[in-house]
């Protein structure tokens, strides 16, 4: 890959030079030659496998090694530009620590022995305790192709009713406030949107951290007016032209205040939402309870600021409200989403170029296992108690009805409570790390070592594989095919560029090799050879639904480089796919008409009080993937941010005796952190603290409170009640 062409890219990325002096980037022209070491004999165009803003990369290779990564100067997304994990992204597939054997009780063996133990195991406990002691625990991290043949295995093959993924943990207030509003889920909007608005509106979205590559896309419009809605000044609200500072869950408060001032200044045009809006005079007599003062009082922020960004959205031609953690990890992430969706349905700012309420993903293929997966819905966003779906689906697949299961079974966190009380006693855990990613960690170890059996997919050894009983090695990102869907709905291909090290296997291959031994192969996977099957049934099944695939294939996505779905074949959609959804203002609802929901907050349960007078937020930081299986194994991002650390605001520092770089110890009503360095700093406000949440080591989820979203059974991440004592430095 070529400088120039590199450069190229860069320069084509919205006419605009965004390395500017606004913000600065890691780009390829920035990165010098490439050194003789690691000049590949071939490259592999594929997609970032860390985040879902699903940046198309190539991956050089020589001598069977992954040797470099460039940004794809032709991708759509990117335009060849990559954040830190992006650009060194090949050195986490040879990174030490990887699984290259199967083992059972931590003895190395062969598949056949180890697929043994699985399904022996399993299949015992299902006949002697029945289909609801044994669950699975999926992740936003596969192909595509891989939750759609998951899917099938554990509901159909295996017949489990209990199965969920780290997709509640992260996405699962979203999608179900897109259902409560719009029918079904789907982010409506693409990231064209963030560069066409008057006002993007981020809100509880740190997206200079976590979501590098969309930040150029807000501050390469140099008319627009960015707006962060943050209890912290993250480094995204450093670049607004206005920040408020929300009190910790004010969103709510925030959202109706900004309602209040919309219908109080005519700002908008009710009558002709009525059309295509139900539930409008309910939320009206809802607000009739709210004045602006209140709403300026719970959320925090003053009445001026607040006028001011409600009038900036009603007037604005085109917004986008976009959102990410700070709204979905809430036990009122749920109504926190239909309320944003509310503010743009009323407001206008749907279906229309710039204007949209817009969940940014997490995971690179958070939306692939909604979309394929079969968790919270059936395939295709399938309702389990809708009996056309249940029929269309059956017909599909050619089985009797009588196999779908009636209901989702137990969400993430209601299986974890079952294996605490012995419902459940085998766990098949598949590329998720949840001994440091789960809330509460003290009660979810408690739990899993109640299990019989605890089986553990993954590519490296983590504390998750430490403790199972059997270990089923994996390949990785950059070791497999198949494709991830973005953000914005955006279908791009992922390709191996080398062989898995050992005799770890693509996890469809596991998939494969465990339904054979559970004699389901044949009537499942018929003739299944490797993704592509999977991805032409996909294809089918999806037809003629709102995430529609049927037009998108392998070829197109190459000529496209990446296609959004709806696409369905033989329509007239671009090349590359549908950009927005409801451009028709029709929506998945019978009868066609969106919902707005009237919301009321509800207290902290977990509030500071004088033991615990401090408000613990957890998040991210750039370098840092999750739970650091990958990132915590590269040695330019462990460089850059090498330990954990507690920000402390000023006044607290002073008040606990402590300066910056002291140990202080972090204690919740659940659990501590016995050690972690303190950042004194003015990021976090007089009273609250921030810890991010990648090291097992000073895992923030011996904290955090076990509370979950009642609709979307969602963590309350971001809330808990903590207490900081200095300890003297060993
Ligand atoms: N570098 C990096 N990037 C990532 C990831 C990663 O691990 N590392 N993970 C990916 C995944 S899976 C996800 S889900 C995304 C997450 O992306 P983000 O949501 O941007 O991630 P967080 O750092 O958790 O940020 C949540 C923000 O919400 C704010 N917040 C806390 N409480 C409130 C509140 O009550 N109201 C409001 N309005 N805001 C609040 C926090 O201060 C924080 O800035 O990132 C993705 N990208
Ligand atoms: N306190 C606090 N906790 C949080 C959050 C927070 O903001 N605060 N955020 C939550 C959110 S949004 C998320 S998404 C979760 C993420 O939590 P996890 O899913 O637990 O985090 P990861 O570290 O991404 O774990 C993925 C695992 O899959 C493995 N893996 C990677 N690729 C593959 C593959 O191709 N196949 C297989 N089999 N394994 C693979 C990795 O090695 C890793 O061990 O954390 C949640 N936890
Ligand atoms: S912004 Fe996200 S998708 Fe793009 S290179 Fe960074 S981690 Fe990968
Ligand atoms: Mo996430």
């Amino acid at each position: 890959m070529s400088l120039t062409r590199a450069r190229r890219g860069l320069g084509r990325l919205l006419g605009v030079d965004h390395g500017g002096d606004r913000y600065a980037f890691v780009d390829q022209a920035g990165r010098g030659p490439v050194s003789a070491s690691r000049a590949a004999d071939h490259w592999a165009r594929t997609t970032c496998g860390y985040c879902s803003v699903g940046c198309g990369m190539l991956v050089g290779v020589r001598d069977g090694r992954a040797v470099a990564v460039e940004g794809d100067p032709d991708h759509p997304v990117n335009r060849g530009r990559l954040c830190p994990k992006g650009l060194c992204e090949h050195q986490m597939i040879h990174a030490e620590g990887r699984l290259t054997q199967p083992l059972v009780c931590g003895r190395p063996t062969t598949w056949g022995d180890a697929l043994g133990h699985v399904t022996d195991g399993f299949k015992e406990l299902l006949e002697r305790h029945g289909p609801e002691s044994v669950a699975v625990l999926s992740t936003g991290q596969l192909v595509t192709e891989e939750f759609y043949a998951l899917g099938k295995l554990v509901r159909l093959g295996m017949g489990l009713r209990h199965y969920d993924g780290n997709t509640t943990l992260c996405m699962a207030s979203a999608a179900s406030g897109y259902k409560l509003s719009f029918g079904t889920d789907g982010p409506p909007g693409c990231y064209d949107d963030l560069a066409l608005a008057d006002v993007v509106v981020l809100w509880g979205a740190n997206v200079a951290d976590n979501h590098p590559l969309l930040a150029p896309r807000v501050l390469g419009n140099e008319g627009q007016t960015l707006v962060v809605v943050d209890p912290r000044v993250t480094k995204t609200a450093m670049l607004a032209d206005v920040h408020l500072p929300v009190r910790p869950r004010g969103d709510i408060a925030l959202l109706n205040g900004i309602l209040v001032v919309l219908l109080e200044e005519g700002l908008v045009d009710l009558e002709s939402r009525r059309a295509h809006v139900e539930g409008i005079d309910e939320l009206l007599a809802h607000l009739a309870g709210w004045t602006v003062g209140r709403a300026a009082a719970e959320s925090g922020i003053d009445v001026e600021a607040l006028r001011s960004v409600a009038r900036a959205i009603g007037r604005a031609e085109r917004c986008v409200l976009a959102w990410t953690m700070g709204v979905n990890h809430s036990v009122q992430g749920t109504e926190t989403v239909t309320l944003l969706n509310s503010l743009a349905l009323l407001t206008g700012n749907i279906g229309r170029p710039g204007a949209a309420p817009f969940s940014i993903t997490g995971q690179c293929n958070a939306m692939g296992t909604r979309e394929s997966g079969f968790t919270a819905s059936m395939p295709g966003y399938r309702g389990y108690d809708n009996p056309a779906h249940r029929a269309e689906l059956a017909a599909l697949w050619g089985i009797d009805e009588a196999r779908l299961p009636t209901d989702r079974g137990r969400a993430y966190p209601d299986i974890v409570n079952a294996v605490m009380s012995r419902k459940i006693k085998g766990l098949w855990v598949i590329a998720t790390n949840p001994l440091v990613s789960f809330p509460n960690r003290g009660t979810l170890e408690l739990a899993l070592r109640n299990l019989d059996v605890l089986v553990v997919q993954d590519g490296f050894e983590t504390p998750t594989t430490a403790i199972a009983d059997v270990v089923l090695p994996a390949a990785v990102w950059g070791e497999k095919e198949g494709t991830f869907t973005n953000s914005e709905r955006r279908v791009s291909r992922v390709r191996a560029a080398v062989a898995p090290p050992g005799e770890a296997r693509s996890d469809f291959d596991i998939f494969l090799a465990l339904a054979r031994r559970w004699g389901c192969a044949e009537e499942l996977f018929p003739g299944w050879a490797g993704p592509e099957d999977a991805f032409a049934e996909w294809r089918r099944v999806s037809a003629g639904r709102p995430c529609d695939y049927s037009g998108i294939t392998w070829e197109r996505i190459d000529a496209a480089g990446g296609v959004q779905w709806p696409c369905a074949e033989g329509a007239e959609v671009p090349l590359g796919g549908t950009p927005r959804l409801y451009t028709d203002l029709v929506f998945n609802r019978p009868g066609g008409r969106a919902a707005v929901h009237p919301v009321e907050p509800r207290p902290l349960r977990d509030a500071p009080r004088p033991e615990f007078p401090l408000l613990l937020n957890t998040g991210r930081t750039v370098e840092h993937w999750h739970t650091r299986t990958k990132t915590g194994r590269i040695p330019i991002l462990e460089r850059l941010a090498p330990e954990a650390w507690v920000e402390v605001n000023p006044a607290d520092a002073a008040a606990l005796h402590v300066k910056a770089g002291d140990w202080v110890r972090v204690s919740s009503a659940r659990g501590e952190v016995e050690r972690i360095r303190v950042r004194v700093t003015a990021i976090v406000r007089r009273g609250e603290v921030f810890i991010p949440f990648h090291w097992d080591e000073r895992c923030a989820n011996r904290l955090t409170d076990d509370e979950f979203d009642p609709i979307s059974r969602e963590p309350n991440y971001e809330q808990c009640a903590v207490r900081v004592e200095r300890v003297d430095a060993l």
